[in-house]
């Protein structure tokens, strides 16, 4: 049994939040991450060279000096990108949310920050101008999505950055550090108050976790700028370098976003006492743009990242689509496809996601995923991987008897029989491209419908 442990920094409520803005995150479900910097550019590449690590971490992979590396800055002219395109195909996708790179471990800031020299304002792109958040953060607004702000606090750039204090020297040149970071935080919060919240990453050194004290400032600094903005668990370390969850167990931040290129155990139910969410690349292991050959073979299909939405939405958590745009600018034609694809199947089958979370009371298939809409009691079957034998089995809960199933996006008709033990054989499409979904409502003994399937989405 966890101890109460007196915190000055630990987390700052013990329940979930349940505010108009935390509801409309939990009920968006699709996200869509896009990072974006001067690692589009050359892409993995390097002298000849392809390093198959993620693209993000070029620098490291190929050991490239930083004046080499911020030399890319005078390449980043950018003249393919459009920002009303970018939030259209989100749109399309049926992302309800972006979640766009402002600095990346690379120090390099996509806004014309004051604190810093190797941003948008030294490259061709930025001297125009143009104010490329501005633009991206009006372009998505306008299509009904709302924005928040990924920021790394590791910066291979900053010289005062340190990953672990040791010295007096590295006291100080931390606590500089540590300032220049505020007051870039501070920049964007009062330059773009339009935005939901705020993504950390790069938070896991030694030198944050010391000073769990400057999480919760900076949490608390950005929901004073920006009332309500949501901010991941990421951020955040508590008085004993405890993160993401405190030493008393009690998340920190208002979701948990330690899900990072998985998702929780299928059967693992625990998770959905809180908000979360899973980031994920769309090939195996890059977040920013790749050209090698062997990154993109291990490109997920449509069918698949579909699987990952309903796994998530399942277990009561959102999901991050990441895109990783071209040095222009352009998203890339593949990403540009999974979103049609993606996107014309939640168009179709979105009521089984959007809102929803997970089903109470029944017990997970082997076939798919369940998801539940609490307003309706509806329980959605997803079935993302049908049985040889062409047949599905759905258990209703004990105390329940079937009322209806119905196919949802498609009229085409259904085959159910209803067995002994609550189950239900409903015969599935084995070669269907993509999941076939069914809505089951079920009635109690006394013939009410069973609602509150899903205590945890109240939307
Ligand atoms: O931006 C993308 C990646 O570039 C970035 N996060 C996503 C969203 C990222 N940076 N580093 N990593 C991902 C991997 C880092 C893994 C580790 Fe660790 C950091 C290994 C050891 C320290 C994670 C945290 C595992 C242990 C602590």
């Amino acid at each position: 049994m966890t101890q109460t442990v007196s915190l000055k920094y630990g987390a700052q409520r013990t329940q979930r939040r349940d505010d108009r803005r935390m509801r409309d995150f939990r009920s968006d479900r699709v996200g869509q991450f896009i990072h974006w910097g001067l690692y589009a550019i050359p892409a993995g590449r390097w002298k000849g060279r392809t390093y198959d690590f993620a693209a993000e971490f070029l620098p490291k992979s190929a050991d490239i000096a930083p004046a080499e590396w911020e030399r890319l800055a005078d390449e980043f002219a950018a003249p393919d990108f459009d920002a009303t395109e970018w939030a259209r195909m989100a749109k399309q996708l049926g992302a309800r949310y972006l979640t766009i790179t402002t600095k990346h471990h690379d120090g390099f800031c996509l806004w014309p920050s004051e604190h810093s020299d190797l941003t948008i304002a030294q490259t061709p792109f930025g001297r125009t101008g143009r104010d490329l958040l501005a633009e991206l953060i009006d372009a998505y607004t306008n299509e009904g999505l709302s924005v928040h702000l990924y920021y790394s606090v590791l910066d291979w750039h900053h010289p005062d950055w340190r990953y672990r204090v040791e010295t007096p020297e590295d006291e100080a040149a931390f606590v500089r550090y540590l300032e220049f970071a505020s007051a870039q935080l501070r920049e964007l919060a009062t330059r773009y108050p339009q935005v939901r919240g705020f993504w950390f990453d790069g938070t896991w050194d030694a030198s944050v976790k010391d000073n769990g004290w400057w999480t919760l400032e900076v949490e608390t600094m950005l929901k004073d700028l920006i009332p309500g903005a949501l901010v991941n668990s990421r951020l955040r370390a508590d008085d004993h370098g405890a993160r993401h969850f405190d030493s008393n167990g009690s998340m920190m931040g208002d979701f948990e976003s330690g899900f990072e290129r998985r998702l929780p155990n299928p059967w693992d139910t625990a998770v959905t006492e809180r908000d979360w969410e899973a980031c994920m690349t769309l090939t195996q292991g890059s977040w920013g743009r790749h050209v090698s050959t062997r990154v993109e073979a291990t490109r997920k299909s449509p069918a698949e990242v579909t699987e990952l939405i309903a796994h998530a939405v399942s277990r009561g958590g959102n999901i991050l689509l990441n895109f990783g745009p071209d040095g222009r600018g352009s998203i890339v034609p593949e990403e540009r496809a999974l979103a049609e694809s993606v996107g014309e199947w939640l168009a179709n089958c979105g009521e089984a996601i959007y809102g929803c979370g997970f089903a109470t009371g029944w017990i997970p298939p082997t076939w798919g995923h369940l998801t539940a809409d609490n307003r309706t009691g509806t329980v959605y079957a997803i079935v993302t991987n049908p049985p040889v034998s062409g047949v599905a089995l759905v258990h209703v809960p004990e105390g329940t008897t079937l009322a209806s199933i119905t196919r949802v996006g498609s009229d085409a008709p259904i085959e159910a029989v209803e067995r002994e033990q609550r189950q239900i054989a409903l015969t599935v499409d084995r070669t269907a491209p993509m999941p076939e979904v069914f809505a089951i409502a079920v009635v109690t003994a006394e013939g009410r419908p069973r609602t509150e399937v899903n205590p945890d989405v109240v939307t």
